[in-house]
């Protein structure tokens, strides 16, 4: 396993500042340890720090060795986050003296010792403290940008939050910042993050002496943020050069950034790969329903309430949205519902859409809300406005279908129709769900219809209904709405 101890900042840090602590007058450089040492040096660095092929010969002609060493020394120097001197000082030697994994430094990407990582699928972050040497916009941007990086790899979602403890709490921080890893000024280090955990667990610190841009000028911001993310999600530095976790900074336009194989790779072993979107119309296997849990990708998991809102997709559960071009997969976004729907505070029980109307309809309990786009129009209502019973007190699910310009509201296992063009209840309803949508069973969570089908969200399935030839044409699973 490509673990080794010591990589990458939580512990790093920690063995580079124990080894600081010992008085440099204690290392007597005679030159009998100084020859032991260099020979000593010399094999670990042969060992660990040759990539195939070792010195080239012209290297060796032009009496460049030693210049070889100094870049191996260099090396290893930053991989273990030393300070980087070519020579080897009391720190260097330590560490070369210190028992070790035998893998070579120079093969790949590399965990944390232990391992940790991130054990659900959404994860918040928040940017507590801004720079002043770029606009809060263009950090914000940086950093969603950096996490999008990792996020396309693999089965995780990131939540942006305003308030409270965010898992990746991000800040910029000037010198002394209260978690005994000092910032040194302009250069040098720029910025750390701790890897997967509680507290300090992934958070993220950018040295608020650098100068931080959007461009090739400075340090660009998202070039080392999707470095530090990768620690905060648990890889240490890798030996690929040309990783993003090498240690040293290389600028990348953020704009065609692509996640290096080396870091693809590193970040799956951890988490697994996203999984292509289900798009084609299949019948998977569906597993036996689970106890609830908070995770999105859990594949007993539904959703509260699906709706179009304009040109997306919005998939609702609990606290969190999913918006979704509907034929693009790519572009999942998840987002708290109270950063956009302030006032419908927590979870929806259902909602939809009259496009052309441009009005979109949110239910919560005896409530709803009305809102064009996300733009909410005036304060709560009550459903009772629509003609229900008093026995009911809150919907499971509803659609709005275009062609007869009705809407279904499903309760129970029944469900009502609400003529949109009379705004009026339809009289003989409630009726059996079952009995008029043959194929759908089970409690509905959620529905939306999209090209002429009907797709009813009921715990970890979702079918697909055929309108015109009433039946269930096919059974998907409701998570892969969401990517996973
Ligand atoms: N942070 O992740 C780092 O790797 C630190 C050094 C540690 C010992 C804290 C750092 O600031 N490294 C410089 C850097 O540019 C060289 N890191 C970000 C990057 O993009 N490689
Ligand atoms: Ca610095
Ligand atoms: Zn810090
Ligand atoms: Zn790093």
């Amino acid at each position: 396993m490509k673990v080794l101890p010591a990589s990458g900042l939580a512990v790093l840090l920690v063995t580079a500042l124990k080894l600081s602590t010992a008085a440099p007058s204690l290392f007597a450089a005679t030159p009998r340890t100084w020859r032991n040492n260099y020979h000593l040096a010399q094999a670990y660095l042969d060992k660990y720090y040759t990539k195939k092929g070792g010195l080239h010969v012209g290297e060796m002609a032009a009496g460049r060795g030693g210049n070889a060493m100094a870049k191996k020394i260099k090396e290893m120097q930053a991989f273990f986050g030393l300070q980087v001197t070519g020579k080897l000082d009391q720190n260097t030697m330590n560490v070369i003296k210190r028992p070790r994994c035998g893998v070579p430094d120079v093969a790949n990407y590399r965990l944390f010792p232990g391992e940790p990582k991130w054990k659900k699928n959404i994860l918040t972050y928040r940017v507590s403290k801004y720079t002043t040497s770029m606009s809060p916009a263009e950090v914000d941007k940086a950093v969603e940008m950096a996490l999008q990086a990792w996020s396309s790899a693999i089965p995780l979602s990131f939540v942006r939050i305003h308030s409270g403890e965010a898992d990746i709490m991000i800040s910029f921080e000037t010198g002394d910042h209260g978690d005994s890893y000092p910032f040194d000024g302009p250069r040098g280090t720029l910025a750390h993050a701790f890897a997967p955990g509680e507290g300090l667990g992934g958070d993220t610190h950018f040295d608020n002496a650098e100068k931080w841009t959007m461009g090739m000028n400075g340090f660009n911001l998202f070039t080392v943020a999707a470095h530090e993310f990768g620690h905060a999600l648990g890889l240490a530095h890798s030996t690929d050069p040309s990783a993003l976790m090498y240690p040293t900074y290389k600028y990348q336009n953020p704009y065609k950034f692509r996640l290096p194989q080396d870091d693809v790779r590193g970040i799956q072993a951890l988490y697994g790969p996203r999984k292509p979107y289900l798009g084609k119309p299949s019948i998977p296997h569906i597993p036996p329903h689970k106890p609830a849990s908070n995770d999105p990708c859990d594949s007993s998991s539904s959703f509260d309430a699906v709706t179009m809102l304009g040109k997306e997709l919005l998939l609702f559960k609990d606290r969190i949205f999913w918006r979704r071009q509907v034929h693009v997969p790519a572009g999942i976004r998840p987002s708290t519902i109270t950063s956009s729907f302030p006032q419908l505070m927590s979870h929806v029980d259902a909602a939809y859409e009259v496009a052309e109307r441009g009005a979109a309809y949110f239910f919560k309990g005896p409530h709803y809300w009305i809102t064009r786009g996300f733009q909410m129009q005036g304060p709560a209502r009550t459903i009772y406005d629509f003609g229900f019973p008093r026995h009911v007190q809150r919907i499971d699910a509803a659609v709005y279908l275009n062609e007869p310009q009705k809407t279904l509201f499903f309760v129970g296992d029944e469900y009502y129709s609400y003529d949109e063009r009379k705004r009026k209840m339809e009289k003989d309803y409630p009726k059996s769900t079952e009995e008029e949508f043959s194929g759908v069973n089970g409690q509905i969570d959620a529905a939306v219809e999209l090209n002429g089908y009907i797709y009813f969200f009921s715990g970890p399935k979702t079918f697909k209904y055929d309108t015109e030839k009433e039946d269930v044409v096919s059974v998907l699973k409701s998570s892969s709405w969401i990517g996973c």
